[in-house]
């Protein structure tokens, strides 16, 4: 069967990340999400409201989540691609090319972005009250 993976932080879960989740579902047989630690944010510069633990928890109970994996390197990409026998991988659109350079492993797909929803707007939101 055909596996497919996506990457993220899945910080404040909203529907979005359920979008694409879903989406990359259909793309396949078997869904790895990677789910980056906190450690990790803090080299990509975010800082999660919701801790490490708790945000592998809820992707890992999504239906359409086969395998919940921790992502707390930029490199571990290649290594995910054998251990996994990944076929996809897919992110949304604002990773667009980002990961071309994976292109002989796998096949990348870039997916449009859920307008309207994201963790920075619902910070901004919320900091209004
Ligand atoms: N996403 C989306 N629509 C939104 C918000 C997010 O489709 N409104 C998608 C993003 O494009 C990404 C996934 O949901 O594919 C997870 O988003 P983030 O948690 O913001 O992921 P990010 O911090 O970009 O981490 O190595 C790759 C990184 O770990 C990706």
């Amino acid at each position: 069967g055909k596996t497919v993976i996506t990457y993220g932080t899945f910080d404040l879960f909203h529907i979005g990340h359920l979008n694409i989740i879903k989406r990359l579902s259909a793309l396949g047989d078997r869904l790895v999400v990677a789910v980056s630690t906190d450690e990790f944010n803090a080299i990509k510069g975010k800082r999660p409201i919701v801790p490490y633990e708790q945000r592998l928890e809820i992707v890992q109970s999504i239906k359409y989540v086969d395998l919940a994996i921790p992502e707390d390197r930029w490199s571990q990409k290649r290594e995910d691609i054998v251990t996994y026998d990944v076929d996809i991988m897919g992110m949304g659109a604002d990773w667009e090319g980002k990961f071309d350079d994976l292109s002989d492993q796998v096949e990348l797909v870039y997916l449009p972005r859920t307008d309207g929803i994201s963790t920075t707007e619902m910070k901004r939101v919320l900091s209004a009250f």
